[in-house]
């Protein structure tokens, strides 16, 4: 009996929980969407969204990782020169928080931890991102910046991350 509830407990919890989402990675540069570089796996967790990599071709060191508002990973021009992925737009920010910040703060919803890559330039360690759901994310990007993030707009705005490198549709 006790076994039986714990079966039923598990099958209940489980049609909670939202299916995984792969998303494929693409390099992008000023021309657009260049070479594939792997996945990104989004799963719920009682704890929020954990995002898992399996990328490579990455340099080595810590990358900025956000979620952006538009399922477009396109260059983009601005002031009359190509930007890398710039259709993607900003950070998603459905509360108009209007600043960049912590995954777990009061910023941009779509601030997540940083991306770690080895120094053969892969990345497989999963982050989690507290306060989203699976919802929240569908039809947008994700996009990894060429530099870190310190999760603050100063002394460099949206977490000092500069150009972006790569980026993925995240499909319903
Ligand atoms: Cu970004
Ligand atoms: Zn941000």
């Amino acid at each position: 009996m006790k076994i039986l509830s714990a079966l039923a407990l598990l099958i209940g919890l489980n049609s909670y929980a939202a299916a995984d989402i792969t998303v494929p990675m693409n390099a992008v540069n000023e021309t657009g969407v260049a070479k594939p570089m792997g996945f990104i796996t989004i799963s719920e967790s009682p704890y929020g969204l954990v995002f898992t990599p399996a990328l490579e071709g990455l340099g080595a060191g810590v990358h900025g990782f956000h979620v952006h508002e538009n399922p477009d990973c396109a260059a983009k021009d601005k002031d009359g020169k190509a930007v890398a992925a710039l259709a993607a737009g900003a950070h998603y920010d459905p509360k108009a928080s209007q600043h960049h910040g912590k995954p777990w703060g009061e910023g941009h919803l779509g601030d997540l931890p940083g991306l770690v890559a080895g120094t053969d330039g892969k990345a497989s360690y999963p982050v989690l991102a507290p306060r989203l759901k699976i919802s929240d994310i569908q039809s947008r990007a994700l996009i990894i910046h060429s530099g870190g993030d310190n999760y603050a707009d100063t002394p460099a705005s949206l977490g000092g991350g500069g150009a972006r490198i790569a980026c993925g549709v995240i499909k319903n």
